[in-house]
C-alpha cells in the first residue's frame, strides 16, 4: 500500500542523523573502488602469528595518514551472506529476515542504489569486476536493478586450469585481468570488486601460497587455512595498489575496503581463541558476538588527518557515509536506514539481523545482557539499566521492520525522491561488456 512508505517516512524523520560538515564533500568528483574482501574478520588487522603480520598491507592501509578506519564496526548479515552485505552497502537497507533479497526478490525489486544515485547526482559510471559467474546470488538480475553499468564476471576472463579455484577466478588475477575493463570506463567511476579466495574452505594451490608465511598449526585445516588465504588477499590489494599508483589513478580515487562477514564460524572460535590471545575455556556467545567485527577503512588521496574511529557502526551506516563525503550532503529525502559512520549525531546501536545488539557500553546476545568492560553477563541490571534495554530494543526493532517492510513490500514502487529518476533495469545488457 501507498501510505505503508509514509509510515517509513515519519519513520527515518526521526532517525536520519545528517551530515558532518568537517567531512561534507571532502571526496567529491573522484572515482570510488569499493573493494569486498570475502569472509574477512577485524582480528585479522595488525594480527601476528609466527612473529609475521598475517596482512601487512591492509595493515599499512589501516594506519595510514590517509585513511579513516573503524574498528568497531560490525557485519549485520543474515542468510544472504555476501548478497546481504552486499544490499547493505548499496542501499542501505537490511537483507530479509529469511534468505536472500537478491536470489529471492532482486529480478524484480525496484532499487535507489548507490550506483544509480552516482549516476544522476554526480555523472558516475558503475560496474562490479567479479570472478565468479553472473547467476551466483542472481547478481546479473538484482545488478540491473541498482543501475549498475557493467558486470564483468567469470566469462570476461581466462578461467581454464588453476587460474580459479572454489567460487572462481583467483584474487591476483581478478586484479589483475580487469584492468583492461576498468581502464576503458569514464570518469569519475564507481567499481566493486567482489574477491573469492579467502573463502571456506580457505585452501590455495601451492603456487599461490606465499614462502615467506607460515601459518599456525591448531589442527583445525579451517583455521589454518583461513590465514594463508587472508594473506593471500592481503597481497593481492598490494599488487592493485602498486597498480593504482603506477597508473595515477590513486591520485583520483578513494578506496573503500571492507569485510561481508565472518570467515570462522563459532564453533570454531574456541580453536581460533588461543591464536588471538583469548581463553578458550570462558569462551562464550559475547566473545562469538565481538567476532562479528569486520575492517571498515575510506583511503581518501591528500587526505592527511587519518585516524582510526571508535564509533559503533555497521554496514547499514556505509552508504549515507559515502554518499556525504562524495557531496551529496542531505540524503534526508532517500529511504536509507543507516547513519553516516563520521555524523555526531548518530545513535551507537548496531543491529543484528536476529534482532539482537551492541552498544559502546552493552550487548544484547542471546537473551543475555553483557557489559563490554568486563565482558560478563549481567545478571541484575538496575533500573536505570533495564529502561535502557528497553529502548535499545525497540530501536532495533523498528529500524529492522521498517527495513522489512519496505523490502518485502517493495515500497520504493510507490516513492521516488524529489530529483530522482526510477532505474529501468531493462536498459543494461551485460554480455557486451564495454564494445
Ligand atoms: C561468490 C560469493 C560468495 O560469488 O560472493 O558468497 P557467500 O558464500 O560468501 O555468501
Ligand atoms: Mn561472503
Amino acid at each position: 500500500k501507498k501510505s505503508d512508505i509514509d509510515k517509513v517516512r515519519e519513520y527515518l524523520k526521526t532517525h536520519y542523523a545528517g551530515a558532518n560538515p568537517e567531512y561534507a564533500g571532502i571526496a567529491k568528483g573522484k572515482n570510488v573502488f569499493v573493494i569486498h574482501l570475502e569472509s574477512f574478520q577485524q582480528f585479522l588487522i595488525d594480527l601476528k602469528i609466527n612473529g609475521q603480520e598475517v596482512t601487512p598491507f591492509l595493515n599499512s592501509i589501516y594506519h595510514s595518514n590517509s585513511t579513516i578506519a573503524f574498528d568497531n564496526f560490525f557485519n549485520q548479515v543474515g542468510q544472504g551472506k555476501t548478497s546481504d552485505a552486499e544490499n547493505m552497502l548499496e542501499t542501505s537497507t537490511f537483507g530479509l529476515p529469511q534468505g536472500s533479497l537478491f536470489a529471492t526478490q532482486g529480478s524484480s525489486q525496484t532499487f535507489q542504489a548507490m550506483p544509480a544515485i552516482l549516476s544522476q547526482d554526480e555523472g558516475y559510471s558503475s560496474a562490479v569486476f567479479h570472478g565468479n559467474n553472473a547467476s551466483f546470488w542472481n547478481r546479473n538480475n538484482t545488478y540491473k536493478n541498482m543501475g549498475y553499468q557493467y558486470f564483468f564476471d567469470a566469462s570476461y576472463y581466462d578461467t581454464s586450469g588453476d587460474k580459479a579455484m572454489g567460487y572462481g577466478l583467483k584474487d591476483k588475477l581478478l586484479f589483475n585481468d580487469s584492468i583492461k575493463y576498468l581502464e576503458r570506463m569514464q570518469q569519475p567511476f564507481y567499481a566493486k570488486y567482489i574477491t573469492v579466495t579467502n573463502h571456506f574452505p580457505y585452501t590455495l594451490d601451492d603456487q599461490d601460497k606465499n614462502p615467506d608465511f607460515t601459518t599456525t598449526d591448531t589442527g583445525s585445516s579451517v583455521v589454518d587455512g583461513y590465514f594463508q588465504t587472508a594473506n593471500y588477499l592481503d597481497n593481492s590489494i598490494k599488487e592493485f595498489y602498486d597498480y593504482l599508483d603506477k597508473s595515477g589513478l590513486s591520485k583520483n580515487s578513494i578506496v573503500v575496503i571492507y569485510g561481508d562477514h565472518y570467515g570462522i564460524s563459532n564453533s570454531e572460535n574456541k580453536t581460533l581463541a588461543s591464536v588471538i590471545g583469548k581463553d578458550p575455556n570462558t569462551w562464550s556467545s559475547y566473545d562469538d558476538a565481538m567476532l562479528q567485527r569486520v575492517p571498515f577503512m575510506i583511503d581518501i588521496p591528500g587526505y592527511t588527518k587519518g585516524h582510526i574511529d571508535h564509533t559503533y557502526g555497521g554496514e547499514i551506516d556505509v552508504m549515507p557515509t559515502l554518499e556525504h563525503l562524495l557531496g551529496i550532503t542531505d540524503t534526508s529525502g532517500f529511504i536509507q536506514f543507516g547513519q553516516d559512520l563520521l555524523s555526531t549525531a548518530r545513535q551507537q546501536l548496531v543491529a543484528f539481523r536476529n534482532k539482537d545488539y551492541v552498544t559502546p557500553d552493552y550487548a544484547y546476545i542471546n537473551k543475555t545482557i553483557y557489559d563490554n568492560k568486563t565482558g560478563q553477563a549481567v545478571t541484575n541490571p538496575s533500573k536505570e539499566l533495564t529502561g535502557k534495554i528497553d529502548q535499545w530494543q525497540k530501536s532495533v526493532n523498528s529500524q529492522l521492520s521498517n527495513s522489512d517492510a519496505v523490502n518485502q513490500k517493495d515500497l520504493l514502487r510507490f516513492y521516488t525522491p524529489t530529483g530522482f529518476k526510477a532505474v529501468d533495469g531493462t536498459k543494461y545488457n551485460y554480455a557486451n561488456g564495454l564494445a
